[in-house]
């Protein structure tokens, strides 16, 4: 039987703002806009927080999650919140020896590669992620109508950091056990479905509004091997997590020729990076899903007249979607001006504001 964990009724507020609506494919007010990594190193304040606490120490404590996720809604007026923390936090919960490394990312301490590795993949209980559960349960009563999405990573990615042992630009290793050894590829990847399924639902039923599976490097792969050793165990976790209700994002980078089958594992919302248009990327996801992006991350760093104009371009290609959620095609890079990331929500509001 599928394990569902259910929710506390959702406030109308909440339930009519626009990333909701929009989620849905419903009419909104204006565009709803969010970023990709929004909390973290842009913001000064962030990194005044953060001084002497490692990454993975700040993940844990609930006080810390909660105040670094309210940062950038109190500075920029996004219309949704992302949970503070990190794809490998579920990874660490059940035991696995990984670091996050300032200026590197997860560095896992024995990469995997055989089948008794497996054993170091139980299922994630409620129990190993306490901070997670009372972080979320704190910030959904401070966030009042702003969604908070939680997250997680897919199994792909997630995969690919176990494997690799740490940032890989081929995921050669990753392919290698792939394509060599299938049977214990989709053993692999069937652990870190159950694992990102349940770090989604605690998200999920402590108050999260919405979901987002990143499977940011996905786009390594050709839309056949996608379908093949990838598609299954990302289905499986959307669909546990879509027995919930809440609405699933679905996201990776240089994805433009696996959106159909990003879109067919069982996403409401598509993310969609700055290499596709989005009127395009709508074609290929079709009628019954809205789209995320995709404004290129690098125009930031442009002058103010630059950054109007994409922003007005995404916002004109957004408009041929049945659903639309404003966001850069990828995570705000650390050297942008959090000024700009405010004028961005201003942009694209007064540019998408409609009648009711
Ligand atoms: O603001 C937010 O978006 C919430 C915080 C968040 C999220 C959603 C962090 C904090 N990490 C993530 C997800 C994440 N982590 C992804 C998927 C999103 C994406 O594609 O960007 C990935 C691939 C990771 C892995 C990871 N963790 C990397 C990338 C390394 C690589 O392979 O290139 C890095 C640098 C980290 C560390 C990390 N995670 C988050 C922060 C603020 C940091 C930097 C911390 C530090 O250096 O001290």
């Amino acid at each position: 039987a599928r394990q569902v964990t259910g929710r506390a009724p959702v406030p109308a507020e909440l339930a009519d703002g626009p990333f909701l609506r929009a989620c849905r494919r419903e009419s909104v007010t204006h565009t709803p806009v969010w970023f990709m990594r929004q909390a973290g190193r842009s913001l000064p304040e962030y990194r005044k927080l953060r001084e002497g606490i490692g990454m993975l120490d700040s993940c844990r404590r609930a006080d810390l999650v909660t105040e670094i996720t309210l940062q950038p809604i109190r500075r920029h007026h996004v219309d949704a919140a992302i949970f503070f923390s990190d794809i490998v936090v579920p990874l660490i919960a059940v035991g696995v020896g990984l670091d996050i490394v300032a200026g590197v990312g997860p560095v896992v301490d024995e990469p995997f590669g055989s089948a008794a590795d497996l054993e170091r993949l139980r299922p994630l209980e409620p129990d190993d992620v306490p901070y997670v559960t009372e972080a979320v349960g704190t910030l959904v009563g401070e966030l009042g109508a702003t969604p908070l999405i939680g997250f997680a990573g897919a199994p792909f990615t997630l995969a690919s950091y176990l494997v690799e042992g740490g940032p890989s630009r081929t995921h050669a290793r990753t392919k290698a056990l792939m394509y060599g050894e299938p049977e214990l590829w989709h053993a692999l990847c069937d652990r870190l479905a159950t694992i990102s399924s349940a770090f989604l639902r605690v998200q999920i039923a402590a108050g999260a509004s919405a979901v987002q599976l990143f499977d940011s490097w996905a786009g390594a792969l050709s839309e056949a091997d996608y379908r093949t050793y990838v598609q299954p165990h990302s289905a499986r976790v959307l669909a546990e997590v879509g027995a919930t209700g809440v609405p699933r994002i679905h996201f990776g980078v240089g994805t433009a020729e696996l959106l159909p089958a990003m879109a067919e594992a069982g996403a409401d919302v598509v993310g969609v990076d700055w290499r596709t248009p989005l009127a395009t990327a709508s074609s290929r996801v079709g009628p019954d899903r809205a789209v995320q992006g995709n404004l290129d991350p690098a125009v930031l760093l442009a002058d103010e007249r630059v950054v109007a104009e994409h922003v007005r371009r995404v916002l004109a290609d957004g408009a041929a979607a049945p659903g639309h959620i404003f966001n850069l095609g990828h995570g705000v890079l650390p050297e942008t001006d959090p000024g700009v990331l405010t004028r961005v929500v201003e942009l694209v509001h007064e540019h998408s504001r409609r009648e009711g």
